[in-house]
């Protein structure tokens, strides 16, 4: 009986020990002012064009999967290129997979040869080069890394994935966790100042012991500052430094495993695909369009979240045209209306089917995404000294009514976003 009290003690000291230092909570200011990012999926799947989940949807085998480094060669790969268009389209960081599920390392890896250095013709440290060109153009760069396996054979008992990979029904569990600690000390070693690790995968295993405090321990006093956030569809763990959703804004389930993840008190990130694919496939032509683009970068800030938008470059190197378009064309966007956008935090009124609203220095935007008559009614807002429409400074007339404030939107309304400024009293 001591024993059992002695230990649940220990497990809810264990569930509450974890104290940011002011450097990550500084991260994390940093973080939502940022925004915007460049999620990358990039591995040797790309060879094959039909995304990053190919190995396990087509049942194809370790052996079989292992022929592909050989045809990876990423010739044109430019770190310069892809930095300069995450900047160009107005995102502040980039987060790129270190490793997928497939288990692959896009590193020179020490910890097996199943590496892009040790198995490619290309040879080269990717992540490295393109670390170097995040520090040197002041990019920020986090690591994707995939704690479920289907490569590694002590990734064992196996989950609810990988079980077609051919390996054998015998493993040490213990082992492959001491192989990924290992793996991501050498990412938070050699490769300068990581903004954080983005993690994947637990949901394969969700009953399994991951050690998760020896894991974001770890990572915590080999650089205090970098932010842990998992992708475990549930909501944050100790330790953890950011929340994300995949495909889904905060408190939304259109994915259908949403569904657990209960918004926490950290900063918030959605993150999706530019068509229906994170890693590169060839067929997938169901562009978003940039309007379709913008208006969810907006909708996430209005939900103070960030938005991460992927990217799954071709295995040459390149990325594909059709993104960078769309990018190109948010960054054009941001450059009149980011404003509205870098810095701030979701605003007074919650988001609403007609859009949102985001507030910083004393002042509310407030998004009119879909609103095709004059007048707007918003929950009652004091203290209103003007509303002007963004851009072009326009006046807007404003009406404080019984239960509410009316809002008397201008004739031309703009089709991506019209945004009126209301400059309040309070500074903030
Ligand atoms: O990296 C990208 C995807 O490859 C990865 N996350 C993004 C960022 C991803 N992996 N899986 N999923 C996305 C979808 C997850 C589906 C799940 Fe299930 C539903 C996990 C648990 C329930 C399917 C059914 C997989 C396991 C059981």
């Amino acid at each position: 009986m001591k024993q059992f009290l002695l230990m649940l003690l220990g497990s809810a000291v264990m569930a509450q020990n974890y104290q940011p230092t002011p450097d990550n909570l500084k991260a994390r200011q940093g973080f939502q002012d940022a925004k915007f990012g460049l999620f990358i999926h990039w591995g040797v799947y790309s060879v094959l064009g039909r995304g990053e989940w190919v190995m396990n949807n087509e049942k194809i085998t370790v052996a079989d999967y292992e022929k592909l480094p050989a045809q990876f060669n990423p010739t044109e790969f430019n770190p310069a290129e892809w930095v300069a268009m995450a900047k160009d389209a107005g995102m502040k960081y980039i987060t790129i997979t270190s490793k997928h599920h497939d288990g692959f390392a896009m590193w020179g890896t020490k910890q097996s040869d199943w590496d892009i250095v040790d198995r490619t013709p290309y040879h080269k440290d990717v992540l490295k080069m393109l670390a170097d060109e995040c520090h040197r153009q002041g990019i920020k760069l986090f690591f994707y890394h995939s704690q479920l396996d289907w490569h590694n054979t002590d990734y064992f008992p196996r989950g609810r994935t990988g079980v077609t990979s051919g390996r054998p029904e015998k493993g040490d569990w213990y082992k492959y966790l001491d192989y990924m600690d290992n793996q991501l000390r050498e990412l938070l070693t050699g490769y300068g100042e990581i903004a954080g690790i983005w993690f994947d995968g637990m949901w394969d295993r969700p009953d399994a012991d991951w050690r998760l405090s020896k894991t974001y321990g770890m990572i915590h006093s080999l650089q205090p500052a970098a932010m842990v956030g998992s992708n475990h569809h549930l909501k944050p763990f100790d330790g953890e430094d950011f929340q994300m959703f995949e495909k889904d804004l905060p408190g939304k389930n259109t994915t259908g495993f949403s569904g657990k993840s209960e918004i926490g008190a950290l900063p918030l990130e959605t993150c999706e695909t530019m068509n229906d694919a994170w890693g590169y496939n060839s067929n997938d032509k169901h562009f978003k369009t940039p309007t379709q683009l913008i208006q969810y970068l907006v909708k996430a800030a209005g939900n103070n979240a960030n938005f991460l938008l992927n990217v799954g470059p071709m295995p040459n190197g390149k990325i594909q045209p059709e993104f960078i378009q769309n990018l190109h064309a948010m960054g054009e966007w941001l450059r009149k209306n980011g404003e509205s956008v870098y810095g701030t935090r979701g605003g007074p009124v919650t988001p609403r089917p007609w859009g949102v609203t985001t507030q910083k220095d004393g002042k509310i935007y407030v998004h009119v995404l879909d609103w095709s008559d004059e007048l707007l009614a918003l929950p009652k807002l004091a203290n209103v000294r003007s509303a002007t429409v963004l851009g072009s400074g326009q006046n807007v007339e404003i009406r404080q009514v019984d239960g509410g404030t009316l809002l008397r939107l201008p004739a031309g309304r703009d089709a991506v976003d019209t945004v009126i400024v209301l400059a309040t009293d309070a500074h903030g």
